[in-house]
């Protein structure tokens, strides 16, 4: 049974009370390498469909509808995406709570996933919750060292007797990259299994993804949201954790006991597997569930049923857009310093840091044309085959050649003070062929201010 208590500063929320979470529900002290599965598994080997419904007579019924089937959504796509943290006020009003967001991660929970971090459920309070999911160990106490980089949660930690749950990429630790096998022949919870000069398991925390130099990521799983913002798509790590499960009990992908995952939207209904509604049974958000062990098995959890509960106490903010679901497109952002919102501004002191990603989906190897154009105070540039700016009003091209997956490129880089003070808008497009012309098929824009 799970339960929520309050938080001491508005606006860390996903507060879920229960035995100590890891990355999946359920594990503890006892029983560090549980593994559990969403509710209706069986040792099944196909496709494993999971109800979720809208409780017809809760408050803002009507106005979850959306939110609701775009988180669906997005656990059914499994697209592990970076800069997944965003403040901007297009998406979510500054002062509000996004609800997709937050049914996302209530989802997680309701199909098996813990915390990655200690979160509220390890008594600690600020910062200290971030550190990797463990048990206390010998002494009974979390023993919390950040390390030489001085960031919580990363690979450099020191977690004395501290026993990690967190299943980490054996191969690079890094819970922004999925590879391509993902089950307990990659993933370890096994300090062992680290790389050489890691000390601890690393988990998803935006900290770590600005130290490893990515845009603002953090894992979906991640307790702790705050007014205005959104993280509405998954990273890697979330994934991971699920396609661990859905490899099956032998805990190998690609044998016959691997299963899939299917949430379906079952309308304004009590009758499902899940259950989302707003009550004053919790504090903020919870996922309340029960587990049984599957029979015969004491390191596998199945859970029964899922209660979402909402506290409408606060003010929440509901996505009144469905999220059209991406048909294999290319998917392609562009970052100022890390940011994708367009209320950046930035001092002469500032470094300016443009960066690029782009995954070409279903599309990979299909010829391109790209183009980065920049419109600034003094003309139009356009980023050339010598990645340099040039000034010119006609399209200047890029690159022409393959799409590729670019998970980050640095595109620009300098002082702020070398920019004249002014408004920037910078477009990042790749086209759906190779002619030189610019068709701008797909694009992605970002805006800053340089001030004087
Ligand atoms: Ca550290
Ligand atoms: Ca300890
Ligand atoms: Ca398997
Ligand atoms: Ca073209």
């Amino acid at each position: 049974m799970k339960n929520s208590y309050p938080g001491f500063v508005l606006g860390l929320a996903f507060w879920v009370l229960t035995v100590e979470a890891g990355v999946f529900e359920f594990t503890d002290e006892f029983n560090i390498e549980i593994i559990t599965h969403p509710p209706g598994y069986s040792g099944q080997t196909e496709e494993l469909i999971v109800t979720v419904g809208i409780s017809p007579l809760s408050p803002h019924a009507v106005a979850m509808e959306i939110p609701v089937q775009n988180a669906i959504n997005t656990w059914n796509q499994l697209a592990p995406t970076i800069g997944n943290v965003r403040f901007d006020e297009a998406l979510v009003p500054r002062h509000m709570f996004d609800f997709e967001s937050v049914v996302l991660h209530e989802l997680g929970h309701c199909i098996g996933l813990g915390h990655p971090n200690l979160a509220s459920e390890s008594g600690l309070g600020g910062a200290d919750k971030d550190f990797t999911s463990t048990t206390r160990g010998g002494n009974n106490r979390f023993d919390l060292n950040s390390g030489a980089d001085g960031v919580i949660g990363s690979g450099d930690d020191r977690r004395g007797d501290d026993v990690n749950l967190h299943w980490f990429n054996k191969e690079n630790n890094n819970p922004f990259v999925l590879p391509e096998i993902v089950d307990r022949t990659t993933y370890s919870q096994n300090l062992a299994d680290l790389p050489v000069g890691h000390f601890f398991a690393a988990n998803a925390d935006r900290d770590l993804s600005l130290l490893l130099g990515l845009p603002e990521s953090e894992a979906v799983m991640q307790q702790g949201i705050f007014p205005g913002e959104a993280r509405r798509t998954l990273v890697a790590d979330d994934i991971a954790t699920l396609r661990i499960a859905m490899s099956g009990l032998d805990g190998r992908q690609g044998t016959t006991d691997d299963y899939t995952l299917v949430l379906q939207y079952t309308g304004l209904t009590d009758r499902a597997d899940i259950v989302v509604g707003f009550n004053d049974a919790v504090a903020f958000s919870a996922c309340r569930i029960t587990g049984s062990f599957l029979p015969h098995r004491d390191d596998h959890i199945v859970i029964r049923e899922g209660q979402i509960s909402f506290n409408p106490g606060f003010d929440w903010f509901f996505n009144p857009e469905l999220t059209p679901i991406a048909s294999g497109q290319p998917v392609l952002s562009i970052w100022v310093n890390n940011q994708s919102s367009s209320a950046v501004e930035l001092r002469p002191e500032d470094m300016l840091s443009l960066k690029i990603t782009l995954t070409p989906e279903e599309h990979a190897g299909r010829q391109a044309d790209y183009w980065v154009k920049a419109v600034t105070p003094f003309g139009d540039y356009w980023l050339d085959a010598q990645l340099q700016f040039v000034r010119s009003d006609t399209p200047v091209l890029a690159y022409g050649g393959p799409l590729i997956d670019l998970p980050v490129m640095v595109i620009f880089e300098s002082p702020a003070s070398n920019l004249p003070a002014g408004d920037y808008t910078i477009t990042f497009a790749v086209d759906g062929n190779q002619d030189q012309r610019y068709d701008k098929t797909y694009h992605s824009s970002v805006s800053f201010t340089v001030l004087p």
